[in-house]
């Protein structure tokens, strides 16, 4: 019914909710319950106007007021204390910077390694998350680890996890911010720490992240999602084989010239199954810029 509980918090957060839960379902019900129960019992009827009596009970006076007292500060301090943990960040948290931008998030590690759409983190070790915003407020959310916080532009604001189960979890921008907000989604990888630094050490070519940059600011990834109902077809999957070409009996091999031309000259070679959609980049993209997107794509298809 909840998403899987993935960080050292989410248990307790979950708890505290079935608490307020059954608090409010028992309550609401006696309540209800009651109401019913009475309005039967002293109706008004005919011939029988219940006399107005005087009854003192002080001993059921003092339980409704104390025990629901009770329950609420259990659930006040529970709450107060739970909020303090998830707030403050543990000392030796290591800190990744993330910046929300229309529609993506950019995230920075301690070592400069960048990467959009995607958080890789260690688990088993605190990491804070220092985040901004280019634009508008954006809000990272991680339901597997029951976090969220918004990304004001124009301040710094932070939020901490520590994940506990390798795995790769949702993530979504939580604060409606423009056309395609519903469209800025990517994935936190949690690796076991030897895997993590395995990869944040991992050569970070400058001209492969200028061309995820360029990809997503293009609207490439619109239409080449990956997915298999997408629009255009999966470039990583396909870039490096031969593919078929509308009305061409060979097939040509997809490399950087195929996809240079499938930039400037759309319309000349149709991938075979797909519509012509694609828009023409001519006169919207350098030589240098088509370079960044040739490297870009062709690390992501090493990498699959
Ligand atoms: C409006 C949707 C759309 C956008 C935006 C778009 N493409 Fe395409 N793209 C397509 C479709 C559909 C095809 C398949 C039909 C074709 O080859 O013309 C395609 C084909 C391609 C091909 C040839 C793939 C093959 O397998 O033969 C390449 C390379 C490519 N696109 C790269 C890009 C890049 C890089 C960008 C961003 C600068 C981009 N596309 C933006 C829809 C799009
Ligand atoms: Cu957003």
């Amino acid at each position: 019914m909840l998403p899987e509980q993935a960080s050292t918090v989410a248990a307790d957060i979950d708890n505290l909710y079935f608490y307020l839960i059954a608090f409010s379902v028992v309550a609401t019900a006696l309540i209800v319950a009651l109401i019913i129960a009475f309005a039967i019992r002293y109706r008004r009827r005919e011939g029988a106007e219940p006399a107005h009596r005087d009854r003192e009970n002080w001993k059921l006076e003092a339980t409704w007021i104390v025990v629901p007292f009770i329950l609420i500060i259990i659930a006040f301090a529970w709450g107060a204390n739970l909020f303090v943990e998830v707030s403050v960040a543990p000392d030796d948290a290591e800190e990744i910077h993330v910046v929300g931008k229309q529609w993506m998030w950019h995230v920075r590690h301690p070592n400069g390694r960048r990467e959009i759409n995607e958080l890789h983190v260690p688990t088993d070790r605190p990491i804070r998350l220092t985040l901004s915003s280019e634009d508008v407020v954006h809000s990272f959310y991680v339901p597997a680890f029951r976090v969220k916080q918004d990304a004001v532009p124009g301040r710094f604001t932070s939020m901490w996890f520590e994940a506990t189960e390798p795995g790769e979890y949702h993530l979504f921008c939580a604060e409606y911010c423009g056309t395609d907000h519903s469209r800025m989604i990517g994935r936190v990888v949690a690796l076991a720490p030897s895997e993590y630094e395995r990869w944040v050490e991992a050569a970070d070519d400058p001209l492969v992240s200028a061309g995820e940059e360029l990809f997503h600011d293009m609207r490439c990834a619109d239409c080449h999602t990956g997915e298999p109902d997408a629009t255009g077809p999966d470039l990583f999957s396909r870039y490096g084989t031969a593919v078929a070409v509308e009305g061409e009996d060979e097939l040509v091999r997809f490399d950087r010239e195929h996809l240079r031309r499938a930039l400037l000259d759309p319309g000349a070679r149709v991938a075979e199954g797909y519509p012509a959609v694609m828009p023409t980049f001519r006169g919207r993209l350098s030589d240098r810029e088509i370079l960044k997107l040739a490297a870009f794509v062709e690390a992501r298809a090493e990498d699959e």
